[in-house]
């Protein structure tokens, strides 16, 4: 298996619970290595670039004013197979539906406030990276 990297977000309702660190070491446990990181309160355009591929969604007014409400910790996780293994420590969208361990069923809020965000294709995973972060900002 290859090794990968993938986006992650750790969205405002987690950083305003002082969930950084606990979030974050969950993936180091799980063998992901952080190669960037930084915290971000993006503006209201900066997520609805983001966020663009939702636009026609009816959450997509929500989420955008949600994701800019506060500060989030983007960070690029690499290991193998890291973009299934990122999914798969969040757990489902929707915190009633994720497994139990999982982050989102240890801390989301709700469906919207689900506490991280993570690439869900190589593709996505690039254009998401590129979106965040230059080049000299990430560290092997
Ligand atoms: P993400 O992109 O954040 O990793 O989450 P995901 O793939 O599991 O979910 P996606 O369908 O891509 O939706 C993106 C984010 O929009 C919010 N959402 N709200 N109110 C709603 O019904 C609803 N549905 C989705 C969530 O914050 C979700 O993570
Ligand atoms: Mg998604």
């Amino acid at each position: 298996m290859a090794i990968e990297r993938t986006f992650s977000m750790i969205k405002p309702d987690a950083t305003a619970r002082n969930l950084t660190g606990a979030i974050t070491k969950m993936f180091e446990d799980a063998g992901l290595r952080v190669v960037a990181s930084k915290r971000v309160w993006m503006s209201r355009r900066q997520a609805e670039g983001f966020y663009a591929v939702h636009k026609e969604r009816p959450f997509f007014d929500e989420l955008c004013e949600f994701m800019s409400s506060g500060p989030t910790v983007v960070q690029v996780l690499e290991g193998e197979n890291a973009i299934a293994k990122n999914r798969e420590i969040m757990g489902a969208t929707n915190p009633a539906d994720a497994a139990e361990g999982t982050i989102r069923k240890l801390y989301a809020n709700s469906i919207g406030e689900n506490s991280v965000h993570g690439s869900d294709a190589p593709e996505t995973a690039a254009e998401e990276i590129r979106y965040w972060f230059s080049d000299v900002e990430l560290v092997g």
